[in-house]
């Protein structure tokens, strides 16, 4: 494959493919395997990572790149076949979360910075010899009274920046991902409040990276889609998708391949409703695709159930999500296909 900046973010955004994100760092996993009472171990983690990648058809057919946490990176299969290898041999890239996690902002109570950046040119090295061809850094953002504040989402998009800058050097892609949260608390905010945050963000992130002269030609921006907060009233898809792609419009220049969302706390069908109605409904200079974590993943944990007869099981499950929203990603989706499936 093409080592070119410009050439890896057009196959992350391939046709019908989008980004399996299994970037979950430890804490994060263990919640994830509280809800099936298994021990998250470094062999449990293992085991339920290999049965994702090793799900065929949809790590050949609709997964374009995983995102891993470092102990994953480094991680081997049960047969001795690191698992990034295990990646590349379906086809796909690996990638690697490069953040260090959200941290409170001192002087801004409520808001937190994504730390990480010390040592980061070292670290993307590193990573580069272990294969991974793109890097994910999360922002995090909440919506509550007065909150955002200018300094957080100056002092967010600035760190973005600078780990764009650090990727592109090291002859990786950055995936730049400025989370708008859809369920910190109170999470009671309207969609057009997720709007005019989620529009100041993306604007605040573009003028800073133009600031720290990154390619936006290599890079892919995964947003959060304009939604309600989880505990207000649930838009229509319809509204979420024509304000999302508004937003887009409004602040992503064309010169950026592609922008692959994040599911945030959507159900895995709302997720993919969303995504299909946007691209059935739109042009738009890009492509508009998935980078999903909790969508992608939830209906395979719970299959899987941490049991090695239920390896099938799990692998059915993923493939099913990542072939609908494989098809949301082309404006194809419909529900009836779920209740066949
Ligand atoms: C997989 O979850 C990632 C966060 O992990 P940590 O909180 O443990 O660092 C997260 O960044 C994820 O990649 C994106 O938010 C997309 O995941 P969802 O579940 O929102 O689609």
């Amino acid at each position: 494959m093409s080592e070119r900046l410009e050439d890896i973010a057009v196959a992350m955004v391939a046709d019908g493919k989008g980004i399996l994100a299994a970037d979950e760092s430890s804490g994060t996993i263990k919640k994830r395997f509280d809800t099936i009472q298994v021990e998250s171990t470094a062999d449990s983690r293992r085991d339920y990572r290999e049965m994702l990648f090793r799900a065929d058809e949809a790590m050949s057919k609709y997964i374009s790149g995983v995102i891993l946490y470092d102990e994953t990176l480094r991680q081997k299969a049960v047969d001795g076949t690191p698992l990034a290898e295990l990646i590349k041999a379906s086809g796909s890239i690996p990638g690697i979360k490069v953040d260090a996690g959200a941290k409170d902002l001192p002087n801004f109570p409520g808001e937190s910075i994504t730390e990480g950046l010390d040592g980061l040119r070292e670290r993307l090295a590193e990573y580069y010899g272990l294969g991974a061809r793109f890097a994910k850094w999360r922002g995090v953002i909440a919506i509550a009274e007065g909150v955002p504040t200018w300094g957080a989402v100056k002092q967010n998009a600035q760190a973005l920046a600078r780990y764009a800058a650090l990727c592109q050097e090291a002859g990786i892609v950055p995936i730049v991902e400025p989370e708008v949260l859809m369920d910190g608390a109170p999470a009671d905010h309207s969609i057009d409040r997720c709007a005019e945050v989620t529009e100041w963000v993306l604007k605040t992130v573009f003028d800073e990276l133009y600031d720290a002269r990154v390619s936006l030609e290599g890079m892919i921006l995964k947003p959060n889609m304009i939604i309600d907060g989880k505990n207000a009233r649930k838009a229509s898809v319809d509204e979420v998708a024509e304000k999302t792609v508004r937003v887009l419009k409004a602040t992503v220049p064309s010169a950026v391949p592609g922008i692959a969302f994040l599911s945030g706390g959507q159900s895995d069908e709302e997720a993919t409703a969303h995504l299909s109605a946007m691209n059935a409904n739109y042009d738009m200079p890009w492509k508009l695709t998935f980078s999903y974590g909790r969508a992608l993943q939830a209906a395979a944990l719970q299959a899987w159930g941490g049991k090695s007869e239920n390896v099938a099981a799990g692998q059915r499950a993923f493939t099913h999500r990542a072939r609908m929203n494989s098809l949301a990603a082309a404006g194809t989706w419909k529900t009836d296909l779920e209740q066949a499936a």
